[in-house]
């Protein structure tokens, strides 16, 4: 019998998910080597031949077994959101919702839902770069006491397109080119900006995907949102609108876009990486739910449609209530088990849970079991282990490709008498699922509606919210992705549409491309029908209330902590180990990883002559995948540092990303070799003459702490070179 996890981690169990995959799941260790009908194969690296030099027989069913199976190894990658990775977790509840919603696993603070999250990129195809300028998805499936309950979002609170029957053309336009297939994983090309620039009502959300947001630090540290508005039902049938959001315990955090660049190329599975290595390292990644609850008589009550995806509910508005935390803590056993097989979908919901109209989600209620009808290759993909829910299913569906589940009995139909009426309809005290009875009293239309038609206001709201360095980054994104547009007229639309969110952020874009902002037009959304009246938008230039959310900006994040950040030690032989000893202490202390660089592996000789074991040399490590680097003294590391140009690279790369660097006093020699070198204090007693972040110091006490606080701080973005923005 093969081993089955179940038998080493039992008493062991982490959540009922995990209990329920552990019957599927399988382990090899000890045993012998069968083929899939279970004989044991005796020779695995011989084909069977007519005489040791060939041919190969037909006959060989064990080569012809193995063949096949590999030839069948793939299925088709997700069309959106290919590359992904994910991972097992547990949700536990602050408070109970019982006044708004009826679903269980928000009223009971005392259960636990095993969760399983897998983050995405959208546009990259399976094997593409992980920091790509993109959206990120962020999918929860919770395997509730009342079926899964997938909250299937993204980690920008808003979306390009305002109805469904435009996703393929904006995916069309934002994947590789057809005739060529480039760019991967970029949205930096012709096709996605002549459609964005022909499309008004992608503005707000243009303007997330040119901020920082689009290439998050890490998973752990980016926000999620659940985008549409949907609808919570309590016992009594009353109906409230909800937005979803998540809240990570670490902050919201990003990295620079020409470390992102740099970063697709040293290591393009660094988000994976990241996040699988928080995991295995115990250092579990945690989120809060929270929820914008907004009562039916309210509807109406905003400068927007609720129903409107491409607008947010501005927490000044109705603020965030945080109900629960996600703790992520444990990592797949199998890749494509897991993670390549889950199949979200916006549709599964649980009592107490239910849909808006907003067109863009009524669109995907359709899209996701379609989508897994092709990608699983049949309707039995809710029996993968991991689509599995964790409580019994019962119904008349029978048959399909790869089906598991052995029905019995000869009824597969209702009514019947023959099978004694089973599986009965639950009632609504039974649990069973009503759809909220909304009132519709309307002309069948294909039309949008006047609501949805201001395409600025939020995007100006977005742009005024955000701070200095933030706004210089939106500037230089735009102008990194229109400079990659070769169809002048494209550049010039898109200034016309910037020119509607802010003047200032279209003139120093078009600064950027050598280019004129044109003069103020409305654009015309081609999305309305060809006889409509592109006029119309003149009159619904809406003025958002608000002059600001700071909930929009990330620089008021959380900076109050260094768990899990990853700090760079550069050293050579004869490095002064009492540094390196005070300072790997003081990290570790704070939750904080680090790794030992070197001009070359194994180990190098401290002052004192004691081997030190060194993570990785300048050959396989890169400013760009630590957060920060601390550079010890002792006069031959000093030395040796100095003379290696791809130690004074590593550091002038992590000044120009901004980062923390801190150094013991006697390191000047080779911090003089650097780019910043004029930054440096001419007195290390005056420290008004050092520059924000980078900390030299002889006293190790204090090198520590300020150092510490230096990195929670995340980025010293001032210090890039200084733009004039007017305000
Ligand atoms: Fe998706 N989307 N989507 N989407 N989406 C898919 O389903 C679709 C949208 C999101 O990790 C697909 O299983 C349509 C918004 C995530 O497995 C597909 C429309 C949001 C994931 C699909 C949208 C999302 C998907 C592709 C417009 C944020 C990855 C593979 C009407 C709220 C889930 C699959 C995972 C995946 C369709 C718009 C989030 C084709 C038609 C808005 C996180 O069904």
């Amino acid at each position: 019998m093969p081993k089955s996890k179940k038998d080493d981690s039992s008493e062991n169990s982490e959540s009922i998910k995990i209990d329920d995959l552990v019957q599927d799941t399988q382990s090899n260790e000890g045993e012998l080597l069968t083929t899939n009908q279970g004989l044991k194969v005796n020779d695995d690296q011989n084909s069977l031949k007519a005489g040791s030099r060939g041919a190969t027989l037909l006959e060989d069913f064990i080569l012809r077994e193995k063949i096949t199976h590999f030839d069948h190894e793939r299925i088709p990658e997700r069309i959106v959101h290919a590359r992904g990775t994910a991972a097992h977790g547990v949700f536990r509840l602050y408070k109970s919702l019982g006044d708004v919603t009826k679903a269980g696993f928000l009223n009971d603070t005392s259960c636990e839902t095993p969760v399983f999250v897998r983050f995405s990129t959208v546009a990259g195809s399976r094997g593409s770069t992980d920091l790509a300028r993109d959206v990120r998805g962020f999918a929860v499936k919770f395997y509730t006491q009342e079926g899964n309950f997938d909250l299937v979002g993204n980690n920008m609170p808003v979306f390009f397109i305002q109805d469904a029957i435009k996703f393929p053309d904006l995916i069309h336009a934002v994947k590789p080119e057809p005739h060529n297939e480039i760019p991967q994983a970029a949205s930096a090309h012709e096709t996605f900006w002549d459609f964005i620039s022909l499309m008004p009502e992608s503005t707000h959300m243009i303007m997330w995907l040119m901020s920082d947001r689009a290439i998050p630090r890490s998973y752990r540290m980016m926000e999620g949102f659940g985008v549409h508005t949907f609808r919570f039902i309590n016992e009594k049938g009353e109906s409230n609108f909800v937005k979803f959001h998540w809240k990570p315990l670490l902050g919201v955090h990003s990295v620079a876009w020409d470390e992102a660049q740099n970063i697709s190329g040293k290591d393009p599975d660094f988000h994976r990486r990241d996040l699988w290595e928080a995991i295995e390292n115990g250092a579990f990644p945690e989120w809060e739910l929270g929820v914008q609850i907004i009562p039916e008589a309210d509807e109406h009550k905003f400068e927007f449609d609720l129903l409107d995806p491409t607008k947010l509910v501005p927490e000044e508005l109705v603020p965030v209530q945080r109900i629960g935390k996600m703790t992520l803590n444990r990592n797949p056993d199998n890749f494509f088990a897991e993670t390549e097989q889950v199949a979200f979908h916006v549709g599964h919901v649980v009592p107490g849970i239910d849909f808006t109209n907003d067109p863009l989600l009524q669109g995907r209620l359709f899209s996701y079991t379609d989508t897994q009808l092709l990608r699983l290759g049949g309707p039995n993909f809710h029996e993968i282990p991991i689509n599995r829910s964790v409580v019994p299913v019962h119904n008349n569906q029978r048959d399909g490709h790869m089906r598991q589940q052995i029905n019995s009995g000869k009824v597969s139909y209702h009514p019947n008498t023959l099978g004694g009426g089973c599986p009965f309809q639950a009632g609504i005290k039974d649990g069973g699922f009503t759809s909220y009875a909304e009132r519709i009293d309307a002309k069948k239309i294909r039309e949008r509606s006047r609501s949805f038609f201001d395409h600025f206001s939020q995007a100006t709201l977005f742009f005024n919210s955000q701070s200095q360095p933030e706004k210089d980054h939106i500037v230089d994104a735009f102008a990194f992705e229109l400079g990659k547009v070769n169809t002048q007229e494209i550049r010039v639309r898109m200034l016309g549409i910037l020119s509607m969110v802010d003047k200032s952020l279209a003139s120093h874009v078009a600064r950027k491309l050598g280019l004129n902002v044109p003069k103020p037009e409305m654009p015309i959304n081609k999305s309305i029908p060809a006889d409509g009246d592109p006029n119309e938008y003149e009159s619904i230039i809406v003025k958002s209330s608000l002059e600001k959310s700071d909930a929009l900006s990330m620089m008021g994040t959380k900076k109050d902590s260094i768990q899990t950040r990853c700090i760079a030690i550069l050293v050579a032989d004869g490095v002064n180990e009492m540094s390196v000893d005070a300072m790997t202490k003081a990290l570790t202390e704070q939750g904080a990883k680090y790794q030992l660089i070197a001009p070359h592996q194994g180990t190098v000789m401290s002052a004192n002559d004691k081997e030190i074991a060194i993570d990785q040399s300048f050959l396989t490590a890169a400013s760009v995948l630590f957060d920060a680097v601390y550079v010890p003294g002792g006069t031959n590391s000093v030395a040796s540092l100095e003379a290696e140009p791809d130690a004074i690279h590593f550091i002038n790369e992590a000044y120009k990303h901004c980062k923390a660097i801190a150094a013991d006093a006697d390191t000047m020699q080779v911090l003089e070799a650097t780019y910043f070198s004029k930054k440096l204090p001419t007195d290390l007693n005056d420290r008004k003459t050092e520059e924000e972040g980078l900390i030299i110091e002889d006293d190790i006490a204090v090198l520590t702490k300020s150092f510490i606080k230096a990195v929670a701080a995340h980025r010293f973005w001032p210090r890039e070179k200084a733009r004039k923005v007017p305000a």
